[in-house]
């Protein structure tokens, strides 16, 4: 059984309250271990260890802090495999995704933000009279608060722009996923990383996650997480005028014009759909393609998923593993019951899988197609999260265009046809942060990440992220 305990001050303590939460592993139900169940007492404590460290690692020049990140990258290389098995047990995805998408990314993230940091140029402007140089300054203590869909890759993504402008951080990572975070400190202490630097309160999130918007000193808040999370953290955070940046949900669309390649196309929308058991807020959940190529296309996409092997998340050849929890699964479960309710037809999948062994009583449900529903249903615009996507066909760009909007949420699309430019110019009209044409979750760092609607506020990536986690003071030096 692992102990999860916080980290505090460079070592790993036990919550002040002595509670533990249960740690599951969600492809076999069973128990892997115990997390610290902290509150404001623990968060005090962090804040007093980051506030100590923070004179410190500001003060090192931004050479130094970019030699260190390319240390905890070196270090992170060393357990990439580790990270994809604590990983993979954590959350029931597959054992070839976390080493391909969550392990690497994570360590990416490092060599990313250390290389980009240091190309940046100074800021100045230049006037008749007067110079205007532009200094930026660490935030102070930041708070990084991460779900569990991609544990490691998206604490990593704020943790590395946050130490790179000098920052310190209190991170509380999902109650549902602590273990890579906790390797990730155990790394920092190998390493003889300063200590109160980086620190983690593990615990739930109206208690430990809370006692974090709430505490003065943390003068940042990035969260990733649930829109409903989103509107208690921007409600709590932004009296205290502290920066805020929010990612949060998305309804998105894969649309298929009438000049698609087809055969592209059906494997792009499916990859989209249904990668990470469409746990990923950038999942295309809603497929929505031209009437006339609406069957070829369909009987294609259909061939794709079935092609998918569902099973046991350790086994090299899985593609789809379970969802996060039982109670996830069975509100998935709620909306495939609602879709039929709702008028829509099951084209594939629908039902939990027969799986053997360890795997017989574990979260998965088989990738389910469903057709027939109105563009307005609840089904087809509320975020469901998982391994379910839904097909609409529309009769022109107009309409289509019309129905991808049809959201409240506007994070990315993807658009699938021959013609580049005409991709571009339809890109244009979504209500959207991010469009990609004939292709999905193809990542340039140095582009904004985030969106728009009740997708979130403000933008991750390349110099924004820099950006949230520095002030900047405008120094006007007149000449002579
Ligand atoms: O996310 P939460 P949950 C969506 C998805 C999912 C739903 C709920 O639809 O079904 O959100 O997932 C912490 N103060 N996404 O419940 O609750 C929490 O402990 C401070 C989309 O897991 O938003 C965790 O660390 N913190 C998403 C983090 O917020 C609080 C990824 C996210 O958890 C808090 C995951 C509070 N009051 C789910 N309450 C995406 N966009 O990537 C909770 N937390």
């Amino acid at each position: 059984m692992l102990e999860i305990e916080n980290f505090i001050d460079g070592e790993f303590v036990s919550a002040v309250s002595q509670e533990s939460l249960d740690d599951f592993n969600p492809a076999t139900g069973q128990k892997i271990g115990n997390i610290s169940s902290s509150d404001q007492r623990d968060v005090d404590n962090a804040v007093k260890a980051a506030n100590d460290a923070l004179a410190g690692w500001s003060s090192l020049s931004l050479d130094e802090r970019i030699i260190w990140l390319e240390k905890i990258a070196d270090a992170l290389e060393t357990k990439k495999e580790e990270i994809a098995k604590v990983e993979s047990l954590d959350t029931g995805k597959p054992i070839s995704l976390a080493r391909r998408v969550d392990a690497s990314r994570s360590i990416t993230n490092f060599r990313f933000f250390s290389r980009f940091a240091k190309e940046q140029e100074s800021l100045e402007f230049e006037m008749t009279d007067a110079t205007n140089y532009v200094h930026r300054k660490p935030v102070g203590i930041v708070g990084l608060i991460t779900p569990w869909n991609l544990p490691l890759y998206l604490l990593t993504w704020k943790i590395a722009p946050a130490l790179v402008m000098g920052n310190t951080i209190i991170a509380k990572p999902s109650e549902l996923t602590p273990l890579t975070a906790n390797l990730f400190a155990k790394t920092l202490q190998e390493i003889d990383f300063p200590k109160g630097v980086f620190n983690i309160v593990h615990g739930l999130g109206p208690e430990a996650g809370q006692a974090i918007l709430e505490h003065p000193e943390i003068k940042a808040i990035s969260f990733t997480g649930g829109t409903q999370t989103g509107r208690i953290v921007a409600r709590t955070a932004a009296p205290l005028f502290k920066k805020l940046s929010l990612e949060l949900g998305g309804k998105n669309a894969s649309v298929i014009l009438d000049d698609a390649d087809l055969e592209l196309a059906a494997k792009g929308a499916a990859k989209a759909g249904f990668t990470n058991s469409g746990q990923v807020c950038l999942c295309g959940s809603r497929i929505l393609i031209d009437e006339s190529i609406a069957d070829e296309f369909t009987a294609l996409l259909i061939k794709e998923i079935e092609s998918m092997k569902i099973g046991d998340p350790q086994n090299e050849d899985t593609d789809i593993g379970s969802v996060i929890s039982i109670s996830h699964l069975e509100k998935v479960e709620s909306y495939v019951e609602l879709a039929l309710q709702e008028g829509g037809n099951i084209l594939t999948g629908g039902n939990r899988p027969i799986l053997d062994g360890n795997n017989a009583n574990g979260a998965f449900l088989s990738p389910t197609v469903i057709s027939g529903l109105d563009i307005n249903s609840r089904t087809a615009t509320e975020e469901i999260f998982g391994p379910v996507v839904t097909l609409h066909t529309f009769k022109d760009e107009a309409e289509a265009v019309e129905m991808a909007n049809n959201t409240d949420y506007g994070l990315a699309g993807s658009v699938w046809t021959k013609n580049s430019e005409r991709g571009k110019e339809f890109s244009k009209l979504i209500e959207t942060g991010i469009m990609w044409v004939n292709t999905w979750l193809h990542r340039d760092l140095r582009t904004p990440f985030g969106g728009v609607k009740n997708s979130g506020v403000g933008r991750e990536g390349g110099q924004w992220s820099l950006s949230f986690f520095s002030e900047m003071t405008n120094i006007c030096v007149k000449h002579g």
